[in-house]
């Protein structure tokens, strides 16, 4: 089968002939259709990150696909079924975190498109408990980038306990963030989206944000405080430390910063301001596969739909260097055709 795979770090990915993966018990094959491209696969592809991904790798954990063959000892999913291959890929399922619904805690945990090869390829194989049933009603090229951009910000607005008629400000409107301030309007925040170009804040704007910045023009943190007396929620999905920065100090009082981006850095927080004003700094991971049944819903119903450029495989590098430069308007899913 064909595959985008990395050989060593920060060079090109080399499209070449793979063998097609062999199935284990309780596994499924899938014949890929889309696979949107996530930050988080550059990381890899440059060892970005302290725990390093397996090499040779085929990256990608937003695969969509047909399943086309069920080893023994599956149930739940047959021949025919559109699912998608997540982050999360299996956890032991007997860890404290896996038995209390937290598995994307799970120190057994495997990742897909990093510990083990993801949805660069035509085919992919995943564990059948851990693969999320695709709605009926969703396109696989528009529905690729819920698999993680979408889980993983719907989870991040869960977990920051900011409540319906709040201000929420979402930090990076890239792949995560243009489909982030969806989920935060459709859960009933108001929404302050920041970038740093007009492209995105124009984006932000179209996709209902309440208030878009441009961030290299205007001073997010004096305009959000000047506009709305600060945010009860801050989200950075961006891959600068600054954008950190400024997202905790839109925070107002009692409220909560969710870390999400990955940009290997650190994150000084001022301790005075922390204990004095009750802020919370929290870290989101992706999102169990409950969160995902609810993301997906959300998709599903028409209430959160990612823009989308369909680039085929063969032109992952290219995209990368889109990436790199923040040149996309939303998230490239790839093709297998
Ligand atoms: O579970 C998780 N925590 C998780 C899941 C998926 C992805 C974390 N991530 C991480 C990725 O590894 C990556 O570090 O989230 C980060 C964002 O992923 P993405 O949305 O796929 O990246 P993108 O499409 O390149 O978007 C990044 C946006 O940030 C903006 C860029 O302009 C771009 O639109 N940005 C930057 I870079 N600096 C900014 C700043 N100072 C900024 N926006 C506002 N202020
Ligand atoms: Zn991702």
């Amino acid at each position: 089968m064909k595959a985008a795979v990395v050989h060593q770090f920060k060079q090109k990915l080399q499209i070449e002939e793979v063998e097609k993966p062999k199935l284990e018990y309780g596994e499924v094959l899938v014949k890929i259709e889309a696979c949107g491209v996530c930050h988080t696969d550059l990381h890899a592809a440059h060892g970005d990150w302290p725990v390093k991904p397996k090499l040779p790798l085929i990256p990608g954990h937003e695969g969509v696909g047909v399943v086309v063959e069920v080893a023994p000892g599956v149930k739940s999913i047959k021949v025919g079924d559109r699912v998608g291959i997540p982050w999360l890929y299996s956890a032991c399922g007997e860890c404290e975190y896996c038995l209390s619904g937290q598995e994307t805690l799970c120190p057994h945990q495997l990742n897909g498109g990093y510990s083990v090869d993801g949805g660069y390829a035509e085919y992919c194989k995943a564990p059948a408990d851990y693969v999320a049933r695709i709605p009926d009603n969703l396109d696989p090229v528009e529905v690729a980038p819920i698999l993680c951009a979408g889980v993983t910000t719907y989870k991040a607005l869960k977990v920051s306990n900011a409540k319906p008629g709040d201000w929420v400000a979402i930090y990076g409107i890239g792949g995560l963030g243009h489909i982030a301030l969806q989920y935060a309007k459709a859960m009933g925040f108001n929404v302050v989206a920041v970038d740093i170009s007009d492209n995105k804040a124009e984006l932000a704007t179209k996709l209902g944000a309440d208030i878009a910045i441009n961030g290299l023009k205007e001073d997010p943190v004096q305009a959000i405080h000047e506009k709305v007396g600060g945010v009860q929620a801050a989200i950075s999905v961006a891959v600068t430390k600054k954008a950190f920065e400024q997202a905790y100090q839109s925070i107002k009082r009692g409220g909560c910063l969710v870390v999400v981006g990955l940009p290997h850095d650190e994150l000084p927080i001022p301790i005075f301001d922390t204990v004095l004003n009750g802020i919370t700094v929290k870290g989101s991971i992706v999102g169990t596969r409950k969160d995902m049944q609810e993301a997906l819903n959300f998709a599903a119903q028409g209430k959160v739909r990612p823009i989308v450029e369909a680039v085929s495989l063969e032109h992952i590098n290219e995209v990368f260097e889109r990436m790199e430069k923040g040149q996309i308007n939303g998230r490239i899913v790839l093709t297998m055709q």
